[in-house]
């Protein structure tokens, strides 16, 4: 495992000891981001790891396979790149990002780039408003005319931001133009699928200076929210958040039909694109073991797999009889 140290920069150090933590359903022995204690072996080049600080955050995600992943630590700003063009970052996609962002309480920067390619600019507006006037921080940007990359620079200085969005979206360009370096491979774009191939396959924290990191990570298809209750997801969309002081259900959200924000939601002041992306939100919710044509199945995944369709099979059956 690699780690960095401010003196010595960046060495290989080994785990020492059991580092797995085994609260809840949570596994992962260390994470990037993590703050961690190391030694010299006496007489050795070697480094060894020997405790992790305290995490003062942790973004997680939970797929439909009921695992809690824990995708970095001490963070200060989700950067959420979100391509304008080739390949199109979907609204769904942001707002499952602000949803697993507005949980864990680290605020998100939308960085929409490729600019450069989208020919009418109005289009652009259009898009990036919906964000700013729900009061987003939002950049455009361009890594082709530079154009939005000192105020990006600017906002992420003194702290560490992990970059999430689908792989092509423009993450790891980003990352080496603001480091001023190319530390980090970049994909080309598939002519067939218009998606980026996968080439950042681990996440890595890259120090830009002494106070400023970025984490690139790999190309997700969308973050699992199964960790949040309906709650959380209703209330990641600030224009139902503002409904919950007039609920008469106190400090509690079923969502059922009386629910202040469900009715919002319902209402026309609530555009047919966002509703859709918060019904699908919700969905995903009621179906957690959900498997879509395509999904890699094999071993553990191949039984909740063949769990969950039995429970459907008999749930069907029952609806039937
Ligand atoms: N025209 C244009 N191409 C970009 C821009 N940012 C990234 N790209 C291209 O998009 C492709 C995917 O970029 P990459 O950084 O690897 O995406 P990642 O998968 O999110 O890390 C590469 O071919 C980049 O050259 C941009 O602002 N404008
Ligand atoms: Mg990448």
């Amino acid at each position: 495992m690699e780690i960095y140290n401010l003196k010595y920069g960046t060495q290989l150090a080994t785990l020492r000891g059991k580092f797995r933590l085994t609260k809840g359903d949570e596994k992962s022995m260390i994470t990037v981001g993590d703050k961690v204690n190391c030694q010299l072996s006496q007489g050795s080049s070697e480094w060894s790891i020997d405790s992790i600080e305290e995490r003062k955050n942790t973004i997680i995600r939970k797929s439909d396979y009921n695992e809690l992943q824990i995708l970095c630590s001490n963070v200060d700003r989700i950067g959420i790149i979100a391509s304008l063009i080739d390949p199109e970052t979907k609204v769904g996609f942001i707002d499952r990002c602000l949803a697993a962002c507005h949980h864990s309480g680290i605020p998100a920067l939308i960085i929409f780039t490729k600019s450069d390619l989208v020919l009418d600019k109005t289009e652009v507006l259009e898009k990036v408003s919906i964000y700013r006037n729900l009061g987003y921080d939002c950049r455009i940007v361009s890594a082709l005319n530079g154009e939005g990359i000192d105020s990006v620079r600017a906002e992420l200085d003194k702290k560490v931001t992990f970059f999430v969005g689908n792989s092509g979206s423009g993450k790891s360009t980003l990352l080496n133009l603001l480091s001023g370096s190319d530390i980090q491979k970049v994909s080309l774009i598939s002519k067939s699928t218009r998606k980026g191939k996968h080439t950042t396959t681990n996440s890595f924290l890259y120090p830009i200076n002494e106070v400023t990191s970025i984490i690139d990570s790999p190309g997700i298809k969308e973050w699992g929210l199964l960790h949040l209750e309906k709650a959380d997801v209703l209330e990641s969309f600030p224009e139902l958040k503002i409904e919950k002081k007039d609920c008469i259900h106190f400090n509690c959200c079923d969502a059922s039909d009386d629910c202040a924000m469900m009715t919002k939601l319902n209402s026309p002041e609530v555009s047919d694109e966002r509703r859709k992306s918060m019904e699908s939100m919700l969905e995903s919710l009621q179906r957690p073991y959900r498997i879509r044509t395509g999904n890699f199945i094999t071993g553990k995944l191949k039984k909740e797999k063949s769990k969950y369709e039995r429970k459907e099979k008999r749930k069907k059956r029952q609806n039937y009889e």
